[in-house]
This record gives C-alpha cells, sequence and structure tokens, in this order.
C-alpha cells in the first residue's frame, strides 16, 4: 500500500491558500476519515457501579430542588468521548434520574428519542402523549420524538431510573430541541400494555385493517419480560443465548428508529461470548452479578450496574452465580445502523 501524502509536505503558500478559500485536501486526513479494514474508536469500555452513582445521586437531591433541575440526573458519560459531551457511546446518551415523593418533572417534548428503564423505588409514573405508565422497577417506557411526556411521583421513596436517549446523533445533526407545554391532564386508564396488548398473537382486532401508529404500546412490563425470558430459556439449547428483543407489537418491528432494546438471561454459571457487531451498546444489569470483558477490559458486574459497549468490541460475560440467573437490559443503535445499510455481524471463526 502506498504512503500517502502529508499536510506538511504541500508549501506553505499553497496551504494558505487552500484554507483562504475554506478547502482542505482529503490525502492527509484519508486514513483517519477511512481507517482499513476497522474503524477508529473513542468509546472506552467503561464500567459505572451503582453503588457509586446512588449517593451521589441522592445527594444532588439534596442539593438541587427539582425546580432548578427540570430533570434531576446525573449523566453516565464515556471518558473516551470527553465527559463534557454526555455521552455513553458515540449515538447513546444514559443518565441516572431521581425524582422525590411529591415532586413532578414539568411536561416537554423532544426531538431524540427517549426511554425510560425502573431501577429502584416505587410510585412514580410518566405521562407519555395522554397514557399513564406507572413506573415498576424494570419496567421499559418509551418517549419516542415528538411525544409529550412529565413525571410524577405518588410515592414514598426516593425513584431512579436510567434515561437512554439518541440525543448524541440528533445533536450532532444540529437537530436537538425541545418544546415546553402546560401540564397534561391525568388520566385514570390503564395504559395499553394492561389492556390493548396483553399477549404475543393477540392484538385488537382493529389493529389489522387500520392506518399502524408508530408507537402503540409505551411500556413493557418487566414481570412479563422476565417471565419470558425463562420460558425461553426452556426451548433453548444450552449454546444459544436466551434473548429477547422489545418491538412493535403491531408491525414486529424494533420500537424506536435509533435505539433497539433487548433482555438477556444468563443461565446460572453461564459464560458466554456475544457476537462481535458493529453496533455500539450500554449494558444494564436488572439482576445478578459477574465478570465482563469487553475488548481488553475487565470488570466484575452487579446489580444496577451499567456499561458502554464501543462498536466492533468482543464482549465476553460470565453469571458468578450458580443457583440463579443473571438478567441484562441492553440498548444498542443496531436499528439505525440497519438503517443506514451498514449493520454487520461477525460470527466467532
Ligand atoms: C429528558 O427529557 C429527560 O424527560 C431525561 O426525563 C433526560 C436528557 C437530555 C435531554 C432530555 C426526561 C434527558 C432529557
Amino acid at each position: 500500500m502506498s504512503r500517502l501524502g502529508t499536510l506538511e509536505e504541500l508549501p506553505l503558500r499553497y496551504r494558505e491558500e487552500l484554507l483562504q478559500e475554506n478547502l482542505a485536501p482529503l490525502w492527509p486526513s484519508m486514513r483517519t476519515v477511512l481507517p482499513h479494514n476497522h474503524p477508529a474508536r473513542k468509546t472506552r469500555p467503561t464500567f459505572w457501579s451503582y453503588k457509586a452513582i446512588r449517593p451521589l445521586l441522592l445527594e444532588a437531591g439534596r442539593l438541587t430542588p427539582i425546580e432548578k433541575a427540570e430533570r434531576r440526573v446525573l449523566v453516565l458519560a464515556n471518558p473516551g468521548l470527553g465527559s463534557e459531551n454526555l455521552t455513553a457511546t458515540p449515538s447513546i446518551y444514559i443518565g441516572m434520574q431521581l425524582i422525590l415523593p411529591g415532586e413532578t418533572a414539568p411536561n416537554h417534548y423532544h426531538t431524540p428519542s427517549a426511554v425510560r428503564f425502573v431501577i429502584e423505588g416505587e410510585g412514580a409514573y410518566t405521562l407519555v402523549d395522554g397514557e399513564k405508565c406507572p413506573m415498576g422497577r424494570g419496567d421499559l417506557i418509551l418517549t419516542p420524538s415528538g411525544k409529550w411526556h412529565q413525571h410524577g411521583h405518588d410515592g414514598k421513596d426516593p425513584v431512579i431510573w436510567m434515561d437512554a436517549l439518541d440525543l448524541p446523533l440528533i445533536y450532532h445533526l444540529e437537530a436537538s430541541y425541545a418544546v415546553e407545554g402546560r401540564a397534561q391532564a391525568d388520566s385514570d386508564l390503564p395504559d395499553s400494555s394492561q389492556t390493548l396488548f396483553r399477549r404475543a398473537g393477540l392484538l385488537p382486532y382493529r389493529s389489522l385493517g387500520r392506518q399502524k401508529k408508530p408507537y402503540p404500546l409505551m411500556r413493557f412490563p418487566w414481570q412479563e419480560v422476565r417471565s419470558a425470558l425463562a420460558d425461553l430459556a426452556r426451548a433453548t439449547a444450552a449454546d444459544e443465548a436466551v434473548r429477547l428483543a422489545y418491538v412493535n407489537p403491531e408491525t414486529g418491528e424494533e420500537c424506536l428508529p435509533v435505539m433497539g432494546f433487548s433482555a438477556l438471561m444468563l443461565r446460572p454459571g453461564e459464560e458466554r461470548r456475544l457476537t462481535r457487531r458493529s453496533a455500539s451498546a450500554v449494558v444494564h444489569v436488572v439482576e445478578g452479578g459477574g465478570e465482563a470483558t469487553v475488548d481488553a477490559v475487565d470488570a466484575r458486574w452487579e446489580e444496577h450496574d451499567t456499561f458502554a459497549i464501543p462498536t466492533h468490541a468482543e464482549i465476553r460475560l460470565r453469571n458468578l452465580s450458580n443457583t440463579q440467573p443473571a438478567y441484562l437490559f441492553i440498548v444498542d443503535d443496531a436499528p439505525m445502523q440497519r438503517k443506514l445499510g451498514f449493520y454487520e455481524e461477525f460470527p466467532a471463526r
């Protein structure tokens, strides 16, 4: 392969003329923007311990009233991407949000899509476009781009959840903004996970003929996911992963345009190498404890810990319990990569 010319090889006068005309030569930067065979990555495999986050988040509850925060969040900022850039992977933002009893987080919508994954506490809820979604432990709640959402808390203890947004992507596209609104009317109706979409393979009859709504289901209760994983495990060969995808029940497609969601059960004692993929991801531990190796980084994980996976990373996971399954919730950017036509998987050879 030939060596490409550098900037320094060009006459100073020529470089200055280019600059004057807002021009740049490609060849000195060619390998930077288009390396051979493997992408350049700044994202570091990073592990965040919930034991470290929790007291700091509760302290934020004492230091900063909700009125001064709008959303009281500590962001999981990947050091490889610049901590000031508030991003866990190139496309995925992750934050831990605290709401205290009696507090409300005001109504707004924005261009990035968001989801909540509930970590601890009872009695909080999110109103999404008029639908009241109770926030139970492990529940996944969607707030797609452009949907009004506000949070409230009628319970007694602090409630903490994880937010995942495609904010870094939308911000980079210079398309990120929010609109504030008046509070939504409170609703007494159960959300549609409790009424319209109760079982796989069963839809409200009217779903058949009608123009499909892009987001028919906003809440995915953890108890359903957990028991579905247990049932799937009984029908899954030992060398295969027990993993479920969260999808739109009317179309079978991924729930949101950029971020994809899945739940992985590691059987007692299971050690698993995940298929290497072009997508970046964030893994959150719902239950259990174990070890992980992400590229060259080894770490231990416990309940509610979270870790960032760069694109194209090698991933090895191990459940350290020989009696209990471990449950992991995974956010990735595979839906976006599929749409853009470059999603890849690299099965072990
Ligand atoms: C947002 O709207 C929420 O609604 C949480 O709870 C985190 C981070 C960046 C931008 C908007 C929320 C957010 C956010």
